[in-house]
């Protein structure tokens, strides 16, 4: 377990740092979880530091609601990427089904196509970021899905779009095992997905909560 001093902790991965091998390796996700992630809670827990307030809410009520002009980058840079990271871990799984089922696979299907189409066009996305930042498959207010790229830690919940599948493209994710092959990386994802966890997203961010 790692500590972190201040309000926010680091929420201990769901799975071993090598349960995701081979597709992405274990000295990669100790480095991120343990150095990246820390990091980000470090220092958004210094912005937050004379602002015990703000430093109570839960970090998905921190991200929407109104911020102190002083703190405010630091805490969509800082905080974005403690949601980020923490909503990524638990987006994977070393006992992937590969694909979706039930409303979610039917919602997929009617917006892309295809899955493999999705996949191509979630694929594309990542692909598109340049330098740092994430790509989403994101629901938006009206329940539409739609994939869209994220500079930096910007979070998903900004503009009211609920957060269903997202992917790291920062090179620390996948510099380690995968050099400058991010198509590679991005290829061996889909082994991990967590689709049960994807499909508990969506039911949650179609009815709303
Ligand atoms: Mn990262």
């Amino acid at each position: 377990m790692v500590i972190v001093r201040g309000m926010f902790k680091l929420p201990d991965l769901p799975y071993a740092y090598g349960a995701l091998e081979p597709y992405i390796d274990e000295a990669t996700m100790r480095l991120h979880h343990d150095k990246h992630h820390a990091a980000y809670l470090e220092n958004l827990n210094k912005a937050l530091a004379e602002h015990p307030d703000l430093a109570a809410k839960p970090i998905e009520e921190l991200l929407v609601g109104e911020l102190p002009g002083e703190i405010k980058q630091a805490v969509i840079n800082h905080g974005g990427g403690h949601f980020n990271h923490s909503f990524f871990w638990e987006s994977m799984t070393s006992g992937s089904t590969k694909k979706p089922e039930g409303e979610l696979a039917e919602a997929i299907e009617k917006t892309f196509g295809n899955f493999e189409k999705f996949q191509e066009d979630f694929a594309g996305k990542a692909m598109s970021v340049f330098g740092s930042g994430w790509a989403w498959l994101l629901l938006t207010p009206k329940k539409k899905l739609v994939l869209k790229r994220h500079s930096f830690q910007n979070p998903p919940l900004a503009s009211g779009n609920m957060p269903l599948l997202g992917i790291d493209v920062w090179e620390h994710a996948y510099y380690l095992k995968y050099q400058n092959r991010r198509a590679d990386y991005i290829k061996a994802f889909w082994n991990v997905v967590n689709w049960g966890k994807v499909e508990e997203n969506f039911k949650n961010a179609s009815s709303g909560r």
